[in-house]
């Protein structure tokens, strides 16, 4: 072989994320370096449905005297430790060019995903998803629709590692005045490439990833999962709707149900990579609700997984990436590969044993 002919396989190189405009480091020929760390897998952990302990189960106890309803699908509420508040000052509170300071207002909640303490979505019924689904909407229309609103942020933190203070299932939403960083970021990308194609920049992308075929994950009639040409996070994804929709709230009735779909498929096989209860951090991206149209926006979820090799070895953003960019050693290529080999039978389900026969009367 050439060594001086490009190989994406062998020879290190930077892709840039078109969406934000960041780069990262892909050093592909790193996957063959021998690997003496461990590898085993984890105990399973076994919840029970309802824990009495747990301040997001149905009836139960929260902080400052709150006390949950006996809720028996989704259940959204103010977060108790809100990271902002609605009322206060606005504009600029720093002094000068180097102590710069603005205001900030804004709400937080948290929403449980299903009364079950047991479950995660990979485990949710499709069904029981949909309202996940709807919520999610539901919170980003009534929220957006608020003048001193103008960014709405769905996320979910999954998992102990992921910072995830409770294993019932649940997200969380914060919602603020300002445009974030990482929404405002693709923000700004996807205007330019609207400026110069007249086309939203993630439906161009999503024609092209759908020719090459090689990042395909999972797909279903209304939504596609890419590992992203510029992915960071080993097993990192994009859910992508086909059709171009600016914000949650814009989703029919049938991109709703397909979403909720596609939804446990993914998860179920990010489950099955390792076999374990597999963390993320996911999240939303749609317009800004400023009250303006943004044609050049195109709806899409984020999931960053930490785990590089099994239940335990973790990808760690450090020492280069923190000093200098973001690194990957396998190709988004080989990890979209990889999970599409996986089932998607949940293994907590593939693996219990059959239920034995009725005998009959
Ligand atoms: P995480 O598990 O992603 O941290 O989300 C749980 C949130 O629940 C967290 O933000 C809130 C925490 O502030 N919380 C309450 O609002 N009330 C409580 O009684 C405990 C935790
Ligand atoms: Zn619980």
């Amino acid at each position: 072989m050439d060594p001086l002919v490009f190989e994406p396989t062998e020879h290190p190189h930077r892709r840039r994320n078109a969406l934000t405009g960041d780069w990262v480091l892909v050093s592909p020929h790193r996957t063959r370096r021998p690997w003496q760390g461990q590898v085993e897998k984890q105990p399973q952990e076994s919840r029970p449905a309802y824990d009495p302990t747990c301040y997001l189960c149905p009836g139960n106890a929260r902080a400052g005297g709150h006390q949950n309803p006996s809720y028996s699908s989704t259940f959204v509420f103010d977060n108790d430790f809100a990271a902002l508040l609605p009322v206060g000052p606005h504009g600029e509170v720093g002094s000068g060019e180097l102590f710069q300071a603005q205001a900030e207002t804004g709400l937080c909640r948290v929403i449980c995903f299903s009364p079950r303490h047991d479950l995660t979505l990979a485990e949710m019924a499709v069904h029981d998803l949909c309202q996940v689904v709807a919520v999610w909407a539901e919170q980003v229309e009534e929220l957006g629709a608020r003048p001193d609103i103008r960014y709405v942020q769905v996320f979910e933190n999954r998992g102990a590692i992921m910072g995830s203070s409770n294993p019932h299932p649940h997200g969380q939403i914060w919602a603020n005045y300002t445009v974030p960083l990482e929404p405002a970021k693709e923000d700004r990308e996807q205007q330019r490439y609207f400026e110069r194609h007249g086309r939203p920049l993630l439906v161009d992308y999503l024609e092209q990833e759908l020719a090459q075929e090689e990042r395909l994950v999972v797909q279903n009639e209304h939504w596609v999962v890419v590992a992203p040409y510029w992915a960071v996070w080993p097993f990192e994804v994009l859910v992508l709707p086909r059709r171009s929709v600016l914000a949650l709230p814009d989703l029919r009735e049938e991109e709703r149900g397909a979403l909720a779909e596609i939804l446990k498929r993914l998860t179920t096989r990010y489950d099955n990579l390792f076999e374990c209860s597999f963390p993320y951090s996911m999240g939303w991206h749609g317009q800004p609700t400023d009250g303006e149209r943004h044609p050049h926006w195109q709806l899409h979820a984020h999931f960053y997984p930490p785990l590089l090799r099994s239940a335990t070895v973790k990808k760690f953003m450090v020492g280069y990436e923190m000093l200098g960019m973001p690194q990957r050693d396998i190709t988004a290529e080989q990890a979209a590969a990889r999970l599409r080999q996986m089932s998607e039978l949940h293994y907590r389900l593939a693996s219990r044993p059959p239920e034995p026969e009725w005998p009959g009367p």
